[in-house]
């Protein structure tokens, strides 16, 4: 089976790589999903200065997934440009950059620098961290949405995508595709980031797990795969001009990741799974998913891709 796909106009060897915020933050993590069986990688979301974060425990694992408060702690925007200049665009696996600035005024001098830059890699703009005290969603906010989407894209100018929290009302993504669909070069959103501001309680300590924000993180996982597919399948229906979506959340096998293909998702990529699991985890879902389209005869992605059905 072939695994290909392309997202905003870059060939991906294969549809799978790692959700922004796991195992990138640094560059000796980067080179473990280069040499994994990932077929593209992208960096921490990167703010204009370096970063500690929350403190902790901020990630903590669940039975069905997991909850974070990291806080976005990362290397600041330069150690991540100067990775993307670094980086051998020769290799097979394109390189995505994330970007999360805490006002728009950083993600404008930050996406400046990659535009003069003038780099083959892809930006992916984070609308959707729920951990930084004090900062509400922008994804949340359509005004401001629209407002960063208008400022950002013309100095973008090449194809590139965003990060979105889940939505949980049809009457959002409606709203939201709208806004997406006046973007020219808004090439393709990421559905979802983790699902924010859940709550995990210890039984027998009668504690929340995570020490930053009361307890309160983002939750990711199997528990959220339906909400992910549900998010993957609404805007892959409103979406126009070609835009694509990638899923994200909830895929521990073949098995989900089949499912978000199904429900539209042009690539995927993978959080708690890969946290818990590692790098390893690339061969052993590729495998699974071409084992599935082996048995149900499918040889392309594109022969299934948003065809799921309805009643
Ligand atoms: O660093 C984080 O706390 C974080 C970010 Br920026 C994000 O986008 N999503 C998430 O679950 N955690």
């Amino acid at each position: 089976a072939d695994l290909s796909t392309s997202i905003a106009g870059v060939a991906l060897p294969n549809l799978f790589f790692n959700a922004s915020g796991v195992w990138c933050q640094h560059e000796s993590e980067l080179k473990e999903l280069l040499d994994s069986e990932s077929g593209s990688l992208i960096t921490k979301s990167a703010t204009f200065e370096h970063r500690e974060g929350n403190p902790s425990p901020r990630y903590v694992p669940l039975p069905t997934g997991s909850i974070n408060s990291m806080g976005l702690p990362n290397e600041g925007f330069e150690y991540y440009l100067n990775y993307a200049k670094n980086y051998d665009y020769t290799n097979k696996k394109p390189l995505f950059v994330s970007l999360s600035g805490l006002s728009l005024q950083d993600n404008v001098k930050m996406v400046e620098q990659f535009a003069a830059a003038d780099l083959p890699c892809v930006l992916e703009i984070n609308f959707s961290c729920p951990n930084v005290p004090g900062k509400p969603q922008l994804g949340y906010d359509m005004e401001a949405m629209e407002n960063a989407l208008k400022v950002l894209a013309p100095i973008v100018k090449k194809p590139f995508g965003i990060k979105l929290p889940p939505y949980f009302d049809i009457a959002h993504f409606d709203a939201v595709a709208a806004i997406v669909n006046k973007i020219d070069n808004l090439a393709f959103v990421t559905c979802v980031n983790s699902v924010g501001n859940g709550l995990a309680i210890d039984f027998e300590t009668e504690t929340a797990v995570i020490k930053p924000k009361d307890g309160f993180g983002g939750l990711g996982g199997a528990m959220i795969l339906n909400t992910a597919l549900a998010n993957v399948n609404a805007f892959h229906r409103r979406l126009t001009g070609g835009k694509q979506v990638i899923g994200v959340g909830g895929v521990t096998s073949g098995k989900e990741a089949f499912l978000h293909v199904l429900a539209g998702a042009s690539a995927v990529q993978i959080g708690t799974q890969l946290k818990e699991e590692g790098p390893s985890f690339f061969a052993r879902v590729k495998k699974e998913l071409e084992e599935i389209m082996q048995a149900k005869g499918y040889k392309s992605l594109d022969d299934f891709r948003g065809k799921v059905k309805t009643l």
